[in-house]
């Protein structure tokens, strides 16, 4: 089979984020984060773990940018953490933290990667979450005034800006369903928490643009595809609630389109929001929200199959079950499914016309071991990235302005929830001596992007001996 060529200013990057892979959580004047505060929670972390010392990348930094430009990648997705720019959250700016960026951002550009720069992957100022966190319109403020000072900074030089990431997680998972810090677990907090995210977005986009002359700026979504189990009008109406809920809760405000109607008449019958206007939503938020960005970014793991019927771990949930399907699972638990990669592209591109997409994120936790030659052969990522970039490709074909993709991601790191119990990097990560050894799946992709194209044939066999 001929490999996939892929267009030729497509960009191939890694991500990565702060609070996954910095450490050094006390050093240089950085501010207490609520994940420094929520992983000293007994049980909240599978594996009693912090990222106090997570990779230390904050004192690796150069190691790992030579490791990006062994692997020849052409750009790098990381977040800046807040607290060590504001330790207050807002006021005064903590130089040490501007600086570090700084280098970081000046040897990126030194040896041609271009810098992807996520303003909020998280880690908020814990005295914020001491005023309300994200359910207080103060965050919103707070982050217009974070985001401001650092593109201020950085601007002349980073010119992609994501403002925040993932904010399904950063509300619902955080502060409904309470896995991830605050630990909440409270609809009405959830669902003003997901508002006040959205209203930071549109508020920081026109200064970032002011500060960065010619930046792109944009947001990224998690997003999955949703299915129904079988074609019966409950079934139906269950993927409707799912997709309304996780996917449209999100895109329908960032595309002008306001919350979804039957979603909030969801909430409102099942009293997660009281009857009329919602409370959270002031006059001109929707015109904010909706502020023109230059792209969507998406992160792509799995789809969702929902049956209606109810399962204990989402109770509150009033329709939506999802399904585990038989099929093929990564080591999170999370169904290996490309077509659903395509899928959500055709959709985002016909029903929302975003100017332009990236996947921002997309890879796979597996048990990564070392064999008896020293060596990780993880060639179900292997296999694993290989079918989505051609899903990728295929939607390409189809017409979606997808114009980079960003393995999840370059270093095994602090996995939230999970800890250090999930692998997801193309390079290993020994955490007792923080040695880092690029898996077979580093190797696969640095072909990937020196050919700018993806072998479908014998996926191991140029790498195999
Ligand atoms: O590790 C996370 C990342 O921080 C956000 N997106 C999903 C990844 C895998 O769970």
């Amino acid at each position: 089979m001929p490999d996939l060529v892929f267009p030729s200013n497509f960009i191939w990057g890694v991500a990565t984020s702060a609070y996954q892979i910095e450490g050094a959580a006390q050093e240089d004047g950085r501010g207490e984060s609520i994940w420094d505060r929520f992983c000293q929670q007994p049980g909240a972390i599978e594996d009693g773990s912090s990222g106090a010392v997570a990779c230390d990348h904050y004192h690796r930094w150069r190691e790992d940018i030579e490791l990006m430009r062994e692997l020849g990648v052409q750009a790098y997705r990381f977040s800046i953490a807040w607290p060590r720019i504001l330790p207050q959250g807002f006021g005064r700016v903590n130089r040490a933290g501007i600086d570090f960026y700084q280098r970081l951002v000046d040897r990126l550009l030194e040896v041609g990667i271009t810098p992807f720069v996520t303003l909020y992957h998280w880690d908020l100022p814990q005295t914020l979450q001491e005023r309300g966190g994200w359910t207080a319109r103060l965050a919103a403020e707070a982050f217009l005034e974070y985001a401001e000072v650092v593109s201020r900074h950085l601007g002349d030089r980073v010119k992609h800006w994501i403002t925040i990431n993932e904010p399904w997680c950063a509300s619902l998972l955080s502060y409904q369903i309470g896995r991830h810090a605050p630990g909440y677990r409270n609809w009405y907090a959830a669902l003003s928490a997901s508002h006040h995210l959205l209203v930071a977005h549109g508020l920081a986009v026109p200064v970032i643009r002011s500060n960065s002359r010619g930046a792109e700026v944009g947001i990224t979504l998690n997003l999955k595809p949703c299915y129904p189990a079988s074609p019966s009008a409950a079934d139906r109406d269950a993927c409707r609630h799912f997709d309304g809920s996780f996917n449209r809760w999100f895109l329908d405000p960032l595309f002008g389109r306001r919350y979804p109607a039957d979603i909030v008449a969801d909430y409102q019958t099942a009293g997660y929001l009281p009857a009329g206007d919602l409370p959270f939503v002031q006059d001109q938020d929707y015109a904010t929200i909706a502020v023109r960005t230059d792209f969507l970014g998406v992160n792509y793991y799995d789809r969702a199959v929902l049956r209606n019927t109810r399962i204990p771990e989402v109770q509150n949930e009033p329709r939506t079950v999802w399904l585990a399907p038989e099929s093929e699972w990564t080591a999170m638990g999370w169904e290996v499914y490309p077509q659903g990669l395509f899928d959500l592209l055709a959709r985002l591109h016909f029903e929302y016309q975003p100017p332009k997409l990236y996947i921002t994120e997309n890879g796979a936790s597996y048990r990564d071991e070392l064999d008896g030659r020293g060596e990780i052969n993880d060639q179900q990522r292997i296999v694993f990235l290989r079918d989505h970039f051609a899903a990728a490709h295929r939607a390409l074909t189809l017409g979606v302005p997808l114009v980079g993709y960003f393995v999840w991601s370059l270093l095994d790191n602090f996995e939230w929830d999970r800890g250090y119990t999930q692998r997801f990097g193309i390079v290993y990560v020994d955490y007792a001596t923080q040695q880092r050894l690029p898996k077979r799946s580093a190797h696969w992709y640095r072909e990937v992007i020196r050919t700018n194209a993806v072998p479908l044939d014998a996926v191991a066999s140029p790498l195999s001996s």
